[in-house]
Order: C-alpha cells, then structure tokens, then sequence
C-alpha cells in the first residue's frame, strides 16, 4: 500500500495529534522517522503506515520535505526551537494596552519572521482600549501590513478571517495580547482558553502553552502559540540584520561604508534616514537594541 500524508496538528509529549482522513487521530514515529533528527513539528506532513489506519495509535514513517520552518533561538541557550512547518505567514499579534506594547518585541518578532522568509502581518488588538497610533507610525516606513482588531467587538475581524483563509498562519506575540481570543471569535467553537490579564502586573499569564494548530472552516490553518516576553534572534549574523529591516535594507547600499553598522558611521544613509524623519527613530532604535545583542554572541552557536 502507498503510504498516505497527514498534517500534524501538535506534538503532545512522545505522540502526535495528527489530522487524516479529514479526522483528528494520535500517531507516533516508527522506525527511520523516530532515528531520524528531524522531529515533526505542527504543520509537518507525515506519510502514515496505512496498515495502521484501522489502529488506535497510527505509525508515522516518515517527514515530508518543509517548505519553510518557523524557528527561535531560545534566549537563554543557543538551540533553535522550531515553532511550526509549511508556514505561510505569520501574524504578530500584539495589544495597544493590556499589556502595553513593547515596539522592541515587535521588531524582534518580524526579525524573526523576515530571517525565516515568512511574511507578516501586524495585528493590533485591543483597539476598543487604546488607538493603535503608535504601532501604526512605528511601523509606517516598513511596508508590513497593520490590522486593528477588537475581539470583543468584532473590529476588524472580518479582514482578519479574509487574511486567515487558505493559508498557514502562526499567530505569535506577548501573552495576554489576544491571540487565541481573536481566534476563537474567528473560528466558534474552537474553545480556546484565555486567560485574565492580571491586575496588579498587567502582564498575561501564558494561558497558551504549547503550539497547537487548527483547521479553519474557510480552510486553512492557524498555529496559536504561547506568548513570550523575550525573543532570541536566531541564525541572523550583525551583517545581515539590517537586511531584515525592509525600510532599512535597500538604504543600507548607499552607506559609505560597505561594513556599515548604521550606528554613528560617517556617510551612513540609514542614519541618514532616520534625521529626515523618514525612518521613525524608535525603528532604529529597535535594530541597535538587537545589533547590540548579537555582537554580544559568538558569531556562530553551533
Ligand atoms: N478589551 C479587550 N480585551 C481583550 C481583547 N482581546 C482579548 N482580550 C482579553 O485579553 C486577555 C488575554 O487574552 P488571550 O486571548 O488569552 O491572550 P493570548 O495572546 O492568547 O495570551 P497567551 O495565551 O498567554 O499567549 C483576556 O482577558 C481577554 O478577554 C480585546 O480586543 N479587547
Ligand atoms: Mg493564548
Ligand atoms: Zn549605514
């Protein structure tokens, strides 16, 4: 028998949740699949040992090549820890208060997405509490989409579904922003936990824990995962970060310097830029907080 593709839908301890059939079903890595490194991740299509279909827990033989892999360095070591395959987008999902935005996450977030070549979208959630003004001029020279939501309004969500339809999105940002709220207005039913902004520290509490991807009505899938506060840049050298910076990349060619780090150089177009107001200050900013942490490592963590 031809061996048959599933999707995993998450890793839950040594198993898998894995979608075939068109039914969610608990699967394990068989023999070469379970020696080999590479461990599947949500998003992952696996050939399945058809012989097993009739049986409770199916046999994964195999890991079908990704079109892409989503992964972070973790911040305190040196790994990377893959997130989610075959992804494509990814949407940085972040509040305008409750909890306060943080632009350097943000930045650090599209870094992210940009050095692993996914697309990304910004959602600005909680707008019924606070404008997005800042986000939106903070990200005006950058050419990523900006979409203000409200998941107990309902603002901007139809926009959100029309973005979500068909595609393998991620859903990643600080804890507490409204990932899995937004997305269980999007898809009811889904039941998604969510959880309570704590008072006192305003901070979310990681209600969501692991990845986990869904199958979207409209087709499709969407990864929610945990938030975080801190995000290591992952498998990006010093010279090639402003690379990352869409606003800033084409700038940096018309740098003086061939080896200009755009921070106080002579000739340095970016800087340049960011006098004339037409790269915000704070975007800038940004980049030398990340440039800054990357001199700081080795320049390969292998
Ligand atoms: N006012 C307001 N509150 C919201 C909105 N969206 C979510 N919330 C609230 O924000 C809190 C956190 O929402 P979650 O959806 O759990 O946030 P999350 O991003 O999934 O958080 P983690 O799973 O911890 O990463 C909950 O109390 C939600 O009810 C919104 O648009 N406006
Ligand atoms: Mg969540
Ligand atoms: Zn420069």
């Amino acid at each position: 028998m031809t061996p048959e593709v599933a999707v995993v839908l998450a890793r839950d301890g040594g198993a898998y949740r894995i979608l075939y059939r068109g039914q969610e079903r608990t699967a394990v890595l068989r023999g070469t699949a379970r020696r080999d490194s590479t461990r599947a991740v949500a998003g992952d299509r696996v050939t399945i040992d058809p012989a097993t279909a009739e049986e409770e827990t199916l046999a994964i033989t195999g890991v079908e090549p990704r079109s892409s892999l989503l992964a972070r360095r973790t911040p305190e070591g040196r790994g990377a820890r893959p997130v989610a395959a075959n992804v494509d987008q990814v949407m940085v999902v972040i509040a305008s208060a409750d909890p306060d935005p943080i632009l350097q996450l943000i930045d650090r977030l599209l870094v992210v997405a940009e050095a692993n070549e996914i697309p990304a979208i910004v959602v600005v959630n909680k707008v019924d509490v606070a404008p997005p003004d800042a986000i939106v001029s903070h990200l005006a020279a950058t050419g990523y989409p900006v979409l203000p939501t409200a998941a107990n309004e309902g603002i901007g969500i139809a926009e959100l579904g029309k973005q979500l339809a068909g595609k393998v999105t991620v859903m990643t940002g600080p804890s507490g922003a409204g990932k899995s709220s937004l997305l269980n207005v999007i898809e009811p039913g889904l039941g998604l936990r969510i959880g309570a902004i704590s008072v006192k520290a305003r901070r979310g509490r990681h209600t969501t824990t692991t990845a986990v991807m869904v199958p979207l009505a409209a087709g499709g899938f969407v990864v929610d995962t945990p938030g975080f506060s801190e995000v290591g840049v992952w498998d990006v050298t010093k010279y090639e970060l402003a690379a990352l910076f869409p606003e800033m990349a084409s700038l940096a060619e018309g740098c003086r310097f061939g080896d200009c780090r755009h921070r106080h150089e002579p000739g340095c177009a970016v800087l340049g830029a960011v006098a004339a107001g037409e790269v915000p200050a704070s975007r800038h900013e940004g980049y030398l907080a990340i440039l800054a942490e990357l001199e700081g490592l080795p320049e390969s963590w292998e």
